[in-house]
């Protein structure tokens, strides 16, 4: 058995987790005991873990098997038992999800900056996940980051790497290391849940989809279940190896990074389907022929309609989304009078109430959605209720949308993002914004009319704890609204989203340009914050 070596560390800055985990630039990972620091304040605020298993995998991006080696030799010395790691070092975020709960590990660590890009200049990231299979809490990343200004030793092995490319098991000092096949588990979980025969004749009868993994990880979960299970022709899925940059591109399944995909759903000979995953695999982009559906309206969509799927046929317990997601989901909700939970930004924040059973299906509008079958959003799950969903109903995307609006009206909306920007304009463009909200009650701007503004805070309804600060919210009367934030995910300066929405009863009022339909709101928006004053800049960097 090797020895235990106690290397002796000093803190170091930054090491503070965001909305998802740990997200920086890969130089700032390789600096030297960085990862270490991390990874050693993690274990450090946990307690129990001797002996237990711990999940270990990555989005396959630059410096994802460094950091896996790295991680693997600190598990073994901190005392893990067992540490179950994804061949090639790959798991995808809800796979990894998945695996810690199918297996009852402790707990799991993801190595992923998500749709962030990847290579030796772009981003990487950490992120621990609990043993119900989702991110930790406030509570255990509050800790975490006191655990990284105090930290003066970290716990390692001197070993040589291991083969992470061979599936079996292999001691670690006093740990085995299992290598496990990345997609089987996950795979056998959608066919669970999921009417796969239905699916499959979809694709028998000619049904076309196009899939872009954006040579990221979800490649061969797609490969191995579109076209090896569900039968879909050869090439459905492209973009499928995972390369550590992604190619050179921004494995962002939006509408500026995507738009490859816009652009093939709107032209003639179009497929029906044409969606896409991110970085790490828990986003999904949805666009039928000649119809892009928001990411606010799958949510509401696939509430409405899950029950045609096998894993959702008793009904679902209620719908949870973010506070900047729209209220489509919400009518959802109304309609078939079950709860609807409006939460921080994060995904972290829905793991209680799908623990609690009080949500069945959540979402973001940043093009996340997921259910209680793992605690992570997950990409290609989205992606097969919408084809199960295809498959009963035999209509086209477009006609299922234009079908839901005429019945829960339309919540026309956007984000527009102002990317590093600098820091101290931001903050100073929230503090005064903040400082006017309670003079905005009541307040007449053209047609709208202010009822509330307030900044968002969420009490959980299950551990009672309260988070501050998640968004400043303007609520007009007819139901329109105006949010602002800014990210925790960005690795450089500061990015501000201003989230817009309008809600359209009217049928004959549905076919508007959603740019058009939310433009009073946009430059009130501007207005309001003096965006431009206080970042110099004209224009959103992407608008979705
Ligand atoms: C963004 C999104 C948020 C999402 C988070 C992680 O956070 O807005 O909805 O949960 O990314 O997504 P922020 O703080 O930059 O707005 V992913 O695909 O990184 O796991
Ligand atoms: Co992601």
């Amino acid at each position: 058995m090797s020895m235990i070596k106690t290397v002796a560390t000093t803190p170091i800055a930054g090491q503070k987790p965001g909305t998802s985990g740990l997200r920086k630039k890969v130089p700032v990972f390789q600096a030297p005991h960085y990862v270490e620091n991390f990874v050693q304040a993690i274990f450090d605020s946990l307690e129990g873990f001797a002996g237990k298993t711990l999940v270990v995998g990555g989005d396959g991006r630059y410096f994802n098997r460094e950091a896996i080696q790295i991680v693997l030799r600190m598990a073994a010395a901190n005392g893990f038992g067992r540490v179950v790691v994804g061949r090639g070092g790959i798991l995808s975020t809800p796979a990894a999800s998945n695996l810690i709960r199918s297996l009852g590990a402790f707990g799991g660590i993801v190595l992923s900056a998500s749709h962030n890009p990847g290579g030796p200049d772009g981003d990487f990231g950490i992120k621990y996940n609990i043993g119900n299979g989702g991110p930790a809490p406030e509570k255990i990343t509050d800790a975490v980051f006191a655990r990284t200004t105090t930290i003066d030793r970290y716990l390692t092995l001197a070993t040589p790497d291991l083969d992470l490319d061979r599936i079996g098991e292999v001691a670690l000092g006093g740990a085995t290391v299992s290598v496990v096949d990345p997609v089987a588990a996950y795979r056998d979980l959608m066919a669970r849940l999921f009417d796969f025969d239905a699916i499959r004749a979809l694709f028998a009868s000619g049904f076309t989809m196009r899939f872009d993994a954006m040579s990221a990880v979800t490649g061969p979960y797609a490969k191995a279940i579109l076209e090896g299970d569900l039968g879909a022709a050869p090439g459905t899925v492209i973009n499928g190896e995972p390369l550590p940059d992604f190619g050179g591109h921004h494995p962002d399944p939006n509408l500026v990074h995507a738009k490859h995909l816009l652009d093939l759903a709107f032209s003639a000979g179009a497929p029906d389907l044409c969606a896409a995953s991110d970085g790490d695999g828990d986003r999904n982009l949805i666009i039928g022929r000649n119809r892009f559906v928001t990411p606010s309206d799958r949510l509401a969509l696939l509430a409405a309609n899950a029950h045609l799927a096998p894993g959702y046929k008793a009904g679902l317990a209620g719908i949870a989304r973010s506070m900047p997601t729209s209220g489509a989901a919400d009518r959802v909700a109304a309609k078939l009078g079950i709860g609807c939970y409006e939460t921080p930004t994060g995904w972290k924040y829905f793991g209680n109430l799908l623990d609690a059973g009080l949500a069945t299906i959540c979402g973001e509008e940043s093009a996340g959605t997921g259910s209680d079958h793992v605690r992570e959003k997950d990409g290609l799950w989205a992606v097969l209720l919408w084809l199960n969903i295809l498959a009963v109903r035999r209509q086209g995307v477009d006609e299922i949308v234009r079908e839901h609006w005429a019945t829960y009206g339309r919540n026309y909306y956007s984000r527009h993002d102002y990317e590093e920007v600098a820091s101290d304009g931001a903050n100073a463009m929230m503090a005064d914004l903040r400082a006017a909200l309670p003079s905005l009650p009541g307040r007449r701007f053209g047609d709208l009319v202010v009822a509330s503004a307030d900044d968002f805070a969420y009490h959980d309804p299950v551990d009672h704890s309260d988070s501050r600060n998640q968004g400043l919210r303007i609520l007009f009367a007819d139901g329109s609204r105006i949010v602002f934030r800014l990210s925790g995910t960005g690795t450089a300066g500061a990015t501000i989203r201003i989230y817009i929405e309008r809600f359209e009863p009217d049928p004959a009022r549905h076919e508007q340009e959603t740019q058009a339909a939310l433009a009073d709101l946009v430059s009130l928006a501007g207005e309001l914050s003096a965006i431009r004053r206080h970042t110099g800049r004209d224009a959103p960097t992407v608008i979705t």
